[in-house]
């Protein structure tokens, strides 16, 4: 899909930034489609509107964390994610939960892999006006999550209920939706062995709920259960929930999902969480915008990481983007130039 097409530079400009985001704040869940426009565009239009609808729906803005679930759903391919996701939609949409879901292509899987073989698609009503999916790709992000995706996630935040981000793969893509979301949830299918090697290996972190899939194979679901369980017990995890899931009929362990899911939200700190994923947002931008020698002049990464955890919590993307740029003395780019406040985080006297 092309991200935002042309719209912004033809005839009609892209509605301002901060209206959508008003409009999403107030739950105009109408105003989606077009803010995730905003937000995968490239033009310089857009992105000074992207950063005012970041703007817009800052914690400094809104008075408070953007109120809806992040939820990130990862594991290998073909692990039963997609099927899983509609029955969990419709079990959401039962409770009178609002949904958007952002599916994230991995780039070589477009070009027509044998694995997209019997890929399943997330069921959806489309006259349903409470959800909202949009698959993107990965693009040059690596096993990763593209820049706008993380944006996306925060954005929707403010006016879905569920927010999901669906994306393929352990180890990395774990770590990467670990920095947008609120809860992780790890989907695994019997009888493979991946996660549990990466979680005793230690190449995964523990996961936050656990979900075997295809329980209705039965012995072999029930020891992939099993198995998991005695490796997180030897880690020490006694916390973590396992959640045995069908998703073909009969379905079952759907709501106990939910449940789990919920449970970890309430226990979560979201202002820690959020705050932590608007630095990983505005660092991984920074990244692609000023790639590796912009990340030396930080001090590197880990550099990068230590002084934003001195910056203040309530700062959006664009203007901890702006800081950063500011910091390492690279050109600033459009989006900080244009809305970002001067950051109170970088003051001169500092040089
Ligand atoms: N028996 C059984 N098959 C299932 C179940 N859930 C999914 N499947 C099948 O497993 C295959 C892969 O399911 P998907 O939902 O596409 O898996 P995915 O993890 O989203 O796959 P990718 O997006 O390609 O990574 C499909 O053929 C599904 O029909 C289940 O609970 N039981
Ligand atoms: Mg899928």
């Amino acid at each position: 899909m092309p991200a935002g097409g042309d719209h912004a530079t033809v005839t009609s400009p892209a509605p301002p930034g901060a209206e959508l985001g008003r409009r999403l704040s107030t739950g105009d869940l109408s105003a989606a489609p077009a803010a995730l426009n905003v937000l995968e565009s490239t033009t310089p239009h857009d992105r000074r509107q992207a950063a005012a609808l970041l703007r817009a729906l800052s914690p400094r803005a809104l008075g408070r964390e953007a109120p809806g679930h992040i939820v990130g759903v990862t594991g290998p391919p073909g692990a039963g994610k997609s099927t899983l996701l509609s029955r969990l939609l419709a079990a959401w949409r039962a409770r009178g939960r609002t949904v958007a879901m952002l599916a994230v292509d991995p780039a070589s899987r477009r070009s027509g892999g044998s694995l997209l073989g019997d890929r399943a698609r997330v069921d959806f009503d489309p006259a349903d006006g409470g959800v909202f999916i949009r698959s993107t790709s990965a693009g040059d992000q690596l096993g990763g999550l593209a820049p706008a995706t993380r944006t996306a996630a925060q954005v929707l935040a403010s006016a879905f209920d569920v927010v999901v981000i669906e994306t393929v793969g352990v180890g990395q893509a774990e770590t990467d939706v670990a920095d947008v979301a609120d809860t992780v949830a790890v989907i695994v299918q019997p009888g493979s062995g991946d996660v549990l090697q990466f979680l005793k290996s230690g190449i995964m972190e523990i996961p936050e709920v656990l979900v075997v899939t295809k329980a209705d194979l039965g012995r072999v679901a029930d020891r992939a259960r099993r198995d998991l369980s005695a490796a997180l017990r030897s880690l020490g995890s006694r916390d973590t929930p396992i959640v045995s899931v069908s998703s073909v009929p009969p379905v079952r362990g759907v709501d106990e999902l939910i449940d789990a899911l919920d449970g970890h939200r309430a226990r979560v700190d979201l202002s820690d969480r959020r705050t932590h994923a608007r630095r990983a947002g505005a660092l991984a931008e920074f990244t692609r915008e000023h790639g590796q020698s912009g990340l030396r002049r930080l001090g590197g990464r880990r550099g990068a990481g230590r002084w934003l955890a001195e910056q203040a919590t309530g700062l959006e993307g664009p203007a901890l983007l702006d800081a950063l740029e500011k910091r390492s003395g690279v050109p600033r780019s459009t989006a900080a130039q244009v809305i970002a406040p001067r950051a109170p985080a970088a003051p001169e006297r500092q040089r």
